[in-house]
């Protein structure tokens, strides 16, 4: 079983600024936490991407159609704007989980959004970089079904 998460825009930046909203560790800790929890869940791997660019993010999502179980995905600021993302979710037909690490739903109103929340199976919001561990559990029981 072979699960990838998708990181958006700025979230390399992790742990520099905004600790008060997405706390202070960095990008290079998220990715332990997905390989961790990963690992403990069961899959045999667990590819951790990021990408500031929305096609490059398109790209990914097509070239796991056939090689991947399922997706975990923070399209980050695109989560708002892009239907080029969602489409993509929508094409592969994946199973997948949309992930914020801030809880959005009591931010801006333009946060409000999300396009790929409408071809995931379950959302988490709010609990920081754990979160990632926890779309990852969501994620292998979705798939054991
Ligand atoms: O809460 C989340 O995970 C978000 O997807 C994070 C995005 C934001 O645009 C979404 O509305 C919610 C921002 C990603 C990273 O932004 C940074 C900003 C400053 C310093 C470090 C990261």
């Amino acid at each position: 079983m072979k699960a990838l998460v998708i990181n958006g825009p700025n979230l390399n930046m992790l742990g520099i600024r905004e600790p008060g909203i997405y706390g202070s560790d960095n990008y290079d800790r998220l990715v332990q936490i997905c390989q961790e929890a990963g690992a403990s869940q069961g899959f045999d791997e667990v590819e951790v991407f990021q990408s500031n660019h929305e096609g490059s993010i398109v790209d990914k999502i097509q070239e796991a159609y056939g090689k991947v179980d399922g997706i975990v995905i923070n399209p980050a600021g695109y989560t708002h704007t892009s239907v080029a993302i969602l489409d993509a979710l929508k094409a592969v037909a994946i199973p997948a989980v949309e992930v914020h690490i801030s809880a959005v739903e009591t931010r801006e109103d333009f946060r409000q959004v999300s396009y790929a929340r409408l071809a995931c199976f379950a959302t988490i919001t709010g609990e920081g970089l754990q979160g990632y561990a926890h779309a990852l559990e969501l994620l292998r029981k979705h798939l054991e079904k």
